[in-house]
C-alpha cells in the first residue's frame, strides 16, 4: 500500500500525490458511503491495481479540518482580501480568522491590489498587524509584498481563504509563474469576482504546499462556542484579567477592561462589534 496526499478531486476521481508520482484514484466503496467527506489535504493509503488507477483504501486521522474552504491537515490560513475591487468585507474577514482560531490554526492576513488604494491597504494592514497577526499588503502590478508572503508560506501547508476576485490565484501566479492558474476579471458593475477557481487544489510550493481555493462570501460559525469565542480574539488577551467580574463576556458588563480598551481605541471598534455579532450567532438558543 502506498501513502499519499489528496491534491484535487475531479468528478468522482481524486488525484493523490505519492512517492511514485501522481495517481488518479477512486474511493473504496465503504469510503464512498461513509458520512466522513474526503478532503483535499487528506493523507491517505492507496492500493494500485493493474490498470494504473489507484484506490483510496484509508483516510489517516486529520490534524485539522477547515469547513470553508474545505481542506484538511493545514498549518495555516492565508486570509486574502483586496484593498479595493472588491471592497473588503471585514465581517467576513473576521469570521475566517475566528474559524481558524477556534480550530487552533494560525493565520496570516494579506491585502491585495494595494496599487488601487495604497493608503486604504496600509490602514487595513495596520489594523490587523496590531492584533497582532502577520499582515502584509501586496500588488501583482508592482510586485509589492511578494517576498514577505513567500517567506510566510515557506515550509508550511497553507490554504488561501477569501472572496472571489480578490486575487488569490493571481498572487500565487506572481509568486510562481509556473503554476499558471486561471484568473478572471472582476465584474465592473457589481464589483464581484466571477468564481474563476472552481475547486480546491493543493499545489507544491517551495518547501511546502499551498491550496488555491474558490472564493466564498458566506461562512457560518458553529453554534455552542460562546464560551470560547472571546479566546478567538487575541487582542482581548491582555485586558481580560483586569475585568471586574470573573467570566466577564465583554458585552456590556460594568468594569469590563475590554470595553474600556475599545472606548480608548486600543481595540478596534470593528473587531469588538464583530465579536458581539458572532456571539449572538454561536450562543445556544433555548
Ligand atoms: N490592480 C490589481 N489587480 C489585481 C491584482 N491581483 C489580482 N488582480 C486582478 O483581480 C482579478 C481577479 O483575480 P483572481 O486571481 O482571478 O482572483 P481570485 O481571488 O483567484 O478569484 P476566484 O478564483 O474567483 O476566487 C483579475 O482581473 C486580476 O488581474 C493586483 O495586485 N492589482
Ligand atoms: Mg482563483
Ligand atoms: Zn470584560
Amino acid at each position: 500500500m502506498l501513502q499519499g496526499i489528496i491534491v484535487k478531486g475531479v468528478g468522482g476521481f481524486y488525484e493523490v500525490e505519492t512517492e511514485q508520482g501522481r495517481l488518479r484514484c477512486t474511493l473504496r466503496g465503504r469510503l464512498r458511503l461513509s458520512v466522513e467527506r474526503v478532503l483535499v489535504g487528506d493523507r491517505v493509503e492507496v492500493s494500485v491495481s493493474g490498470d494504473g488507477i489507484g484506490v483510496v483504501e484509508n483516510i489517516l486521522p486529520r490534524s485539522s479540518e477547515l469547513v470553508r474552504p474545505p481542506v484538511a491537515n493545514i498549518d495555516q490560513v492565508l486570509v486574502v482580501f483586496a484593498a479595493q475591487r472588491p471592497a473588503p468585507n471585514l465581517t467576513l474577514l473576521d469570521r475566517i480568522l475566528v474559524q481558524a482560531e477556534l480550530m487552533g490554526l494560525s493565520s496570516v492576513v494579506v491585502f491585495t491590489k494595494s496599487d488601487l488604494d495604497p493608503s486604504r491597504a496600509a490602514e487595513l494592514r495596520d489594523l490587523y498587524a496590531a492584533i497582532p497577526y502577520p499582515a502584509f499588503i501586496t500588488s501583482t502590478v508592482d510586485g509589492l509584498g511578494l517576498e514577505e508572503v513567500r517567506a510566510a508560506l515557506q515550509g508550511k501547508v497553507s490554504v488561501l481563504a477569501g472572496p472571489s476576485g480578490v486575487g488569490k490565484s493571481s498572487l500565487l501566479n506572481a509568486l510562481n509563474p509556473a503554476l499558471n492558474l486561471e484568473t478572471g476579471e472582476v465584474s465592473a458593475k457589481i464589483e464581484r469576482g466571477r468564481h474563476t477557481t472552481r475547486r480546491v487544489e493543493l499545489l507544491a510550493f517551495d518547501q511546502g504546499y499551498v491550496a488555491d481555493t474558490p472564493g466564498f462570501s458566506q461562512l457560518a460559525l458553529e453554534p455552542g462556542q460562546e464560551g470560547r469565542l472571546q479566546f478567538a480574539f487575541p487582542e482581548f488577551e491582555r485586558y481580560r484579567d483586569a475585568c471586574r467580574f470573573r467570566g466577564c463576556l465583554h458585552r456590556k458588563e460594568p468594569g469590563c477592561a475590554v470595553l474600556d480598551a475599545v472606548a480608548k481605541g486600543e481595540i478596534a471598534a470593528s473587531r469588538h462589534q464583530h465579536y458581539l455579532l458572532f456571539y449572538d450567532e454561536v450562543r445556544p438558543r433555548y
